[in-house]
């Protein structure tokens, strides 16, 4: 039986990419934070029901010494590096404690992992982020980088370290670079879900108005299910290589809104504000990614497109406020 090593495991992508491994018949292993583990109700509702056919390690991205004992102790075949400050907004409000998590708890996992189990292969979650202020239109895997926040600084960097380990090291060590990629488990201040979560309250008259920012930004969305596939299948290659993971779409925020409200059968123009305190010192206009090296080489293609993904959202979101399980509180 393989065994993998998930940080992040409580998130979107953690979530689905257990279950994916579990199915492929993997022993489980998660790194999460003592504070998930003191709190499970409120920051483990992701893989609540994997619970018991899982193992979770308490380590810090900020302490190399847990990292280092969790992946001694576990020996995995297999780490993926989730884990990460991944809301871009927030990174410009505190951009030295993104740095610090996003680029040193890289650093600290590959070079615990080249000390106590260097036969591991090694997955970084790269991000189309890395491309900001974009050089060209699809974006590839040879397209130069220009990241426009510390988010995507510090994935420039856990990009580099990752290839660095990989050539310096002979580690078996790659990185997906995913475009955004969203599901009912999206956390709720991305702008996705910040719209699918509204749209089931307005539509169940418990809020009135939904205020955005920048409407015209573009972004290549798929489902985290079919992008955490992408990540598995980059492990199984024979050669470590990197791979952009996108859908090959690009849509605005606009569009998003527009499908999303006419889901429940509601016009966004009624409900939606601008309000300029959502809007970002620089922003990432465009993001399309070319992933024909990922549908070549691992056989990858996304299986949900952008308009049932929004269904699947908004249905799910509808559901929960039907339902009365918690309502989703509003956030930036
Ligand atoms: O949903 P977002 O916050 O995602 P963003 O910044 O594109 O980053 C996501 O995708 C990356 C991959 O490309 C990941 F690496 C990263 O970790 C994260 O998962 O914002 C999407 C767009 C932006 O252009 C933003 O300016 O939506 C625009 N937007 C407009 N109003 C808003 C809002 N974003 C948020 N979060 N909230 C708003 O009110």
């Amino acid at each position: 039986m393989k065994r993998a090593l998930i940080t992040g495991i409580t998130g979107q992508d953690g979530s689905y990419l257990t279950e994916l491994l579990l199915a492929e018949g993997y022993e489980v292993h998660g790194i999460v934070r003592r504070v998930a583990l003191e709190n499970p109700d409120h920051r483990m509702w992701r893989i609540r029901h994997l619970q018991g056919r899982i193992k979770l390690h308490a380590a810090s991205l900020e302490s190399y010494p847990s990292l280092f004992r969790t992946i001694q102790e576990v020996q995995p075949a297999e780490c993926y590096h989730l884990a990460a400050q991944s809301f871009v907004s927030y990174s410009f409000e505190d951009e030295f404690s993104t740095m610090n998590t996003n680029v040193n708890g890289t650093h600290y996992m590959l070079s615990a992992l080249r000390a106590a189990a260097p036969q591991c292969r090694f997955y970084f979650a790269g991000s189309s982020e890395m491309f900001g202020k974009v050089r060209e239109v699809p974006q590839h895997e040879l397209t130069a980088f220009h990241p426009r926040s510390a988010y995507g600084i510090s994935k420039v960097a856990g990009f580099d370290l990752t290839r660095n380990y990989r050539e310096a090291y002979g580690m078996f060590a790659v990185s997906g670079i995913l475009y955004n990629h969203e599901s009912p488990r999206r956390g709720f201040e991305f702008v996705t879900r910040k719209i699918t979560s509204n749209v089931a309250k307005i539509k169940a008259g418990l809020a009135m108005e939904l205020r955005l920012g920048n409407l015209d930004a573009k972004r290549d969305w798929g489902h985290s299910r079919d992008y955490v596939r992408g990540m598995w299948q980059m492990l199984q290659l024979d050669e470590p290589d990197d791979f952009v993971i996108a859908t090959g779409e690009t849509h605005t925020v606009r569009e998003f809104c527009q499908l999303a409200f006419d889901a429940v059968g509601l016009d966004y123009e009624d409900y939606v504000v601008i309000d300029r305190q959502f809007y970002r010192p620089a922003e990432v206009d465009i993001l399309l990614g070319d992933a024909s090296k990922a549908r070549r080489q691992l056989g990858w293609q996304p299986e949900v497109g952008f308009e049932e993904l929004i269904e699947d959202m908004v249905t799910a979101d509808v559901a929960q406020q039907t339902e009365g399980r918690g309502l989703a509180p509003t956030v930036a």
